[in-house]
């Protein structure tokens, strides 16, 4: 019954990583910005003074990119576990800079031994059109773009991979082997352009991530690609206006994205009212990228709430209720990556 439903929507065979990649940023996202030409940081240490009761350093970190011969810097924080060890970590793309915040629940996560990084998308560039703000502003002339040039998506995604470009010099502290980048929503989006485009990530979650993320687009319900590129054109370059009402012409669908991931280990997360970002598109997205995972493990049928796939390198979850990065996600997202 699923391999039927997903035949019926018509998608198109996996290619190389490299292929599907440059499909992706040609006609969607956009090439991202280029590495900096320098990068150093500016460390405040223990801006929060014994931070879970000493349970944790939590430090503010300032990146201070060099970029196209100007300079682009942006804040992001740093919470590790005091005690022994080598911590996996998350560097999480964040909707607000608050440590914890409703959608970073952090001493849970430092209680379960891992460390979180994490910063405020619109420190990057604000999620509008204004292509003069921030980062943007530092790439484009007069905020002018071309059709594949980076959206704001693209750019929330670089800015994640110089994160990790910190978590690199804090070596004798995290484990490299559990490496996740993760968000919500439109960050879940991110979260997944970012894996697929930097292989120092060892995996990617992405929550309630929907369209243009990971639910297959043909035949999807809920939001589609006219209504995103009508709410949201700047989260993506502007190529991707062509497929508006065309989506059966995309040399793509949001496969690629997972699949460009592969062998490295991806998991995806739904909620079941979450009807706008579509479960079973996110679910089918599973199926038709699993065998660049060496196979997605699930039970032959529609996931139900509750439903946990983990067996895998790609894994999926259905959570209960609306879309909400919710407690639940995390302790998912955080037994998918002990298990592996
Ligand atoms: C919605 C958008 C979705 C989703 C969401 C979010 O308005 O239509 O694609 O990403 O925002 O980021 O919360």
């Amino acid at each position: 019954m699923v391999k039927k439903l997903l035949e019926e929507r018509n998608v198109p065979k996996l290619l190389s990583r490299h292929e599907m990649l440059n499909i992706l940023l040609e006609e969607e996202y956009g090439y991202l910005p280029p590495e900096p030409e320098k990068i150093s940081w500016k460390v405040e240490e223990n801006c929060i003074l014994n931070f879970c009761a000493g349970k944790a350093t939590a430090d503010k970190v300032t990146a201070v990119c060099g970029i196209n011969g100007k300079e682009f810097s942006f804040p992001f924080y740093v919470c590790i576990p005091t005690c022994e060890g080598k911590h996996p970590f998350f560097i999480h793309i964040n909707f607000r800079d608050c440590v914890p915040d409703r959608y970073m629940p952090t001493e849970e996560l430092i209680d379960h031994g891992f460390a979180v990084l994490s910063f405020c998308y619109e420190d990057i560039t604000k999620d509008n059109n204004d292509f003069t703000d921030g980062l943007a502003g530092v790439l484009y002339h007069n905020g002018v773009r071309r059709p594949n040039d980076a959206g704001k998506i693209a750019m929330w995604a670089w800015a994640a991979q110089r994160v990790m470009d910190y978590a690199q010099t804090l070596d004798t502290v995290l484990d490299f082997q559990r490496s996740v980048v993760c968000g919500h929503s439109r960050l879940g989006k991110t979260a997944l352009l970012t894996a697929a485009t930097d292989t120092r990530f060892q995996f990617a979650y992405s929550n309630d991530s929907g369209c243009s993320g990971a639910a297959i687009t043909r035949g999807k319900q809920g939001e589609r690609v006219q209504v995103i590129c009508g709410a949201f054109p700047f989260w993506f370059c502007e190529n991707y206006k062509k497929y508006i009402g065309a989506e059966e012409k995309m040399p793509f669908d949001q496969h690629y994205l997972v699949a460009a991931i592969a062998p490295r280990k991806v998991l995806i997360g739904s909620a079941s009212e979450d009807l706008w970002a579509d479960p079973v598109s996110e679910f089918l997205c599973c199926v038709a990228s699993g065998s660049a995972f060496g196979g997605f493990v699930y039970e032959g049928r529609l996931p139900e709430i509750g439903d946990k796939f983990f067996e895998g390198n790609i894994g999926y979850h259905l959570r209960e209720g609306l879309h909400y990065f919710s407690r639940e996600d995390w302790q998912r997202l955080i037994e998918f990556v002990n298990s592996k």
